[in-house]
């Protein structure tokens, strides 16, 4: 069964000994953040934090903030169990005879099920405030860090409608608050909402903006997903959840909102208008510095009586969004193979923060082919934004670091081996040259062939025979070797 909602998942982490009630007064200036942060790095529990200085709504926070709660959040006992699910989708063998067929009934009719349900009357709208109702002040909105700008609604899901195609979109953007009716819209360029909004401002249109703030874990992790643009990332979440998932019609817009989120904001964005936003402190580890975006402005709350607002911070890694980055890597890697099938396996460490390192081994079969898969990694979606591709040959342990930095650099020829490209970098790159435009490294970190103009020999990888290591395991215990740790153990 799918988590239906925040407090079902809320419930389900406390029955696990993984959600810790805070019933002492916090404020949300700054200490709930160290709180968050300490708990974090501390691989601590789920925190929810029912007495918030200056608001009655509690405060969720560090829900996905371990490879534990992040598969369960997804319903997965394993990232294999979603390489197990997608494998009929993306490896379909036709059903040969009728036996086959009618095996094959049951799987169509479950995908039938994680379509989008619309459903007429919704927990997110039992409370509706417009007009001089609305006070964003009420909520308990973070702020996070010393020199952020003011407090920002760090995980809110972003819906809005593309204007040629009415397509939905849902994505995460941070929105600084101005005031009780106003905040910041920080979709960044590349991002598909901004696109929307471009198509808007070329028509010199107002764009309604429907925003929910928390909701069951899948349709709030599909908001961070990297789909392609017009891949509808509700269709994402009932996909993950196994069930579709339950959207109403906003009260007073035209955008379908999750019902049963907990808090609904509903307004617009107008054409052209720019406000200053941040400084913020970022998941870079920085402060990301004060810009110019777009303006929200808020002219109805809808909720649910006793809302839970779900935040989260981020700042110098590890932090919870890393593990969101987790998933995302490992729900995202079967598909992205299938487009660049050389690929055997992909990893992001967390302190390159998505977009600053990416390492890839690969099936190495032409001259050249370490090179063709970081452009081909550079040309797909949002790993555009990689700042430094590794490629190794297929036998590289990603996940093991020092492993792979002894790999990569053992295996290079630095002027040889790595190649700069120009293009679109993230914009929250602040030492790259400009904004969104800067240059990128790839790192042939694979064997050389003679091929490519390798004319020396490599040798080969120093490695013990299986059954010496065999006889040796055996004659250990007697050997009375004690080991303090380290690789050899
Ligand atoms: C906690 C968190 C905060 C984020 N904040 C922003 C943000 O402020 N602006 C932005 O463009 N992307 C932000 N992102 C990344 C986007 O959510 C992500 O790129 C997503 O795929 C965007 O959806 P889209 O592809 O539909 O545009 C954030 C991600 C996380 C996990
Ligand atoms: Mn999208």
């Amino acid at each position: 069964m799918p988590f239906r909602n925040l407090s079902e998942f809320l419930r389900a982490l406390e029955a696990d000994g993984d959600l810790v009630r805070i019933t002492r007064e916090v404020s949300p200036r700054l200490e709930i953040a160290e709180i968050a942060d300490r708990a974090v790095k501390g691989d601590g529990p789920a925190l929810l934090f029912e007495n918030v200085s200056g608001s009655v709504v509690p405060v969720a926070i560090n829900l996905f903030a371990s490879r534990r709660r992040m598969l369960r959040a997804l319903d997965l006992s394993s990232w294999e169990e979603w390489e197990e699910r997608l494998a009929p989708l993306l490896d379909p063998t036709p059903p040969a005879g009728l036996l086959d067929k009618l095996k094959a009934l049951p799987k169509i009719t479950e995908l039938a099920q994680v379509f989008p349900k619309t459903v007429r009357s919704a927990p997110c709208q039992e409370v509706v405030e417009t007009g001089d109702a609305v006070d964003l002040g009420r909520l308990p909105v973070l702020t996070c860090w010393p020199q952020d700008a003011g407090p920002f609604i760090t995980l809110p899901l972003v819906i809005t409608r593309d204007p040629a195609t009415a397509k939905v979109n849902v994505g995460v953007y941070r929105m600084q608050v101005y005031d009780r009716n106003t905040t910041g819209m920080h979709w960044q360029k590349h991002k598909d909402g901004a696109g929307q909004a471009r198509g808007y401002e070329r028509e010199g249109r107002r764009m309604e903006v429907a925003v929910a703030i928390g909701a069951d874990p899948a349709t709030v992790f599909s908001g961070v997903a990297p789909l392609p643009p017009g891949i509808s990332e509700f269709l994402f979440a009932g996909f993950v959840r196994s069930e579709g998932v339950p959207l109403v019609e906003a009260k007073t817009i035209g955008v379908p909102v999750p019902a049963e989120a907990e808090i609904v904001l509903e307004g617009y964005v107008d054409p052209g208008e720019r406000r200053r936003e941040g400084p913020f402190g970022d998941h870079t580890g920085f402060y990301s510095l004060d810009d110019d975006f777009p303006v929200f402005h808020v002219t109805a709350v809808t909720r649910r009586r006793n809302p839970v607002y779900l935040t989260t911070i981020v700042g110098k890694p590890p932090m919870e969004d890393g593990f969101l980055g987790e998933a995302v890597e490992r729900l995202f890697f079967p598909l992205v193979r299938k487009m660049i099938p050389e690929l055997v396996d992909m990893h992001l460490p967390v302190e390159g923060i998505f977009h600053n390192l990416m390492l890839v081994s690969i099936d190495k079969r032409y001259p050249g082919h370490a090179r063709k898969t970081m452009h081909a990694i550079w040309g797909t979606g949002q790993m555009m934004f990689t700042k430094t591709i590794v490629v190794f040959d297929r036998d590289a342990d990603l996940r093991n670091s020092a492993d792979s930095l002894w790999r990569a650099l053992t295996a290079i020829d630095p002027e040889r081996d790595i190649e700069f490209v120009h293009g679109p970098v993230d914009e929250l790159d602040f030492a790259a040259r400009l904004p969104c435009y800067g240059s990128k490294m790839g790192i042939d970190a694979t064997r050389k062939w003679k091929e490519e103009g390798f004319a020396r020999r490599w040798p080969d990888e120093i490695v013990m025979t299986d059954d010496v290591r065999r006889r040796v395991d055996a004659m250990w215990p007697e050997l009375g070797i004690r080991l303090r740790g380290g690789a050899a153990s």
